[in-house]
């Protein structure tokens, strides 16, 4: 049944026998009858089949913990608890075409190098001992680090410590790369990489933060910089808040970037880290793009399309495309910090990017 949208300009045929029989000999032969559609293909704005949603981490936590004696990682590949949107059961997106799961590792266990065109990237949660190898760079990361895969790099993870386990948030773009059927996965021939002498060989190279080295030492189309330090990160932030408020709809924020190009990290995701003083509130707006955000810090509340999400630390919420958005500090003491990752990267390189502000005296946002 067609939508009728009775507007000059947009589809408005009213269907009767005669095309009814017409439209049946056009699905014969592999055709359709674009008006029959057309209002549904090409919505006035975004109709993003995702919903807005929050996972609390006291709900998800004693899960994934219950996975850890369930399976072995050896055979579960990874093992992960990934989060679904109710409106992307198909494809498993957390929101939009971007994948998250809480990855859990057990002392000592370490899981199989492969590589795939998906794009992933980690957010540390808990546990000291993580480590990733990414293209033969071994890297250390404890809570809160920030770290990428960028897609064709081998990598390899595990966590080395006695006596606690590990737990970080997975994000991957595999619902992207299936949606454009670009999707590759190998396992390492050896089943692990043999990595060089130095740790954190990315981060001594290219992790300075103020010098780059000679140019000619980078030309792949992602960050060099591999590991990013939750200490650095909120050390900018807290500099960046004495001299500015930020932005009226996100207060300081800020990406991480390939430091090579100022650019995002990877072509597809790009991350960020937002600082919300004690009692800061801001204003609504809504973009394009899908945002997978987890709370590094505090605990405050997000009014998302209308719902209200009250948050603490680690707990996960996403915001799908155009949809309004606003956060809120309610801690009057401390601040809170968002950490998040989303697709703006991949919307900006297609020229899809839309962003609409409610003003300090807009009547509160509608959905
Ligand atoms: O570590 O590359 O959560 O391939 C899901 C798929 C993590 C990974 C996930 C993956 C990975």
């Amino acid at each position: 049944m067609a939508r009728i949208e009775d507007i000059p300009g947009r589809a408005r045929v009213h269907d009767n026998a005669e095309l009814d029989e017409y439209y049946a000999r056009l699905e014969k032969v592999g055709t359709g009858a674009l008006w029959t559609v057309a209002n549904e293909i090409e919505p006035w704005y975004p109709q993003p089949a995702s919903v807005p949603m929050h996972w609390r981490y006291e709900v998800m936590r004693p899960l994934v913990v219950e996975s850890a004696s369930l399976v072995r990682g050896e055979e579960a590949g990874r093992r992960v608890v990934y989060l679904v949107n109710d409106g992307r059961r198909d494809i498993a997106a957390a929101v939009g075409l971007l994948y998250t799961g809480l990855q859990i590792m057990n002392p000592g266990e370490s899981m199989t190098a492969h590589r795939h065109a998906a794009s992933a990237l980690r957010f540390v949660v808990e546990g000291t001992g993580a480590w990733t190898i990414v293209d033969g760079d071994r890297l250390r990361v404890g809570p809160n680090d920030f770290a990428i895969t960028p897609n064709g790099t081998w990598h390899e993870h595990g966590n080395e410590a006695d006596d606690n386990f590990v737990i970080w948030q997975d994000g991957l773009d595999i619902p992207l790369v299936n949606a454009l059927d670009a999707n590759f996965y190998e396992v390492h021939s050896d089943l692990h990489q043999v990595p060089g002498k130095v740790i954190n060989t990315s981060i001594l190279t290219h992790g300075s933060g103020v010098l780059k080295p000679d140019s000619r030492s980078w030309s792949k189309p992602y960050s060099p910089l591999l590991g990013y330090p939750w200490e650095q990160t909120y050390e900018a932030l807290l500099n960046l808040s004495k001299v500015s408020d930020g932005t009226p709809y996100d207060g300081v924020i800020m990406e991480y970037v390939n430091p090579h190009t100022g650019g995002s990290v990877m072509p597809t995701m790009g991350a960020r880290m937002q600082r919300l003083s004690p009692g800061q509130a801001t204003l609504a707006h809504r973009h394009t793009g899908s945002v997978v955000y987890h709370v590094a810090k505090g605990r405050g509340h997000s009014i998302v399309g209308g719902q209200r999400f009250d948050w603490k630390e680690h707990d996960i919420f996403v915001v799908p495309s155009w949809a309004w958005h606003e956060h809120a500090n309610d801690d009057q003491d401390n601040d809170a910090c968002l950490f998040q990752f989303n697709d703006f990267p991949m919307i900006h390189s297609l020229a899809l990017w839309r962003e609409e502000g409610m003003d300090a005296n807009s009547e509160h946002q509608d959905v």
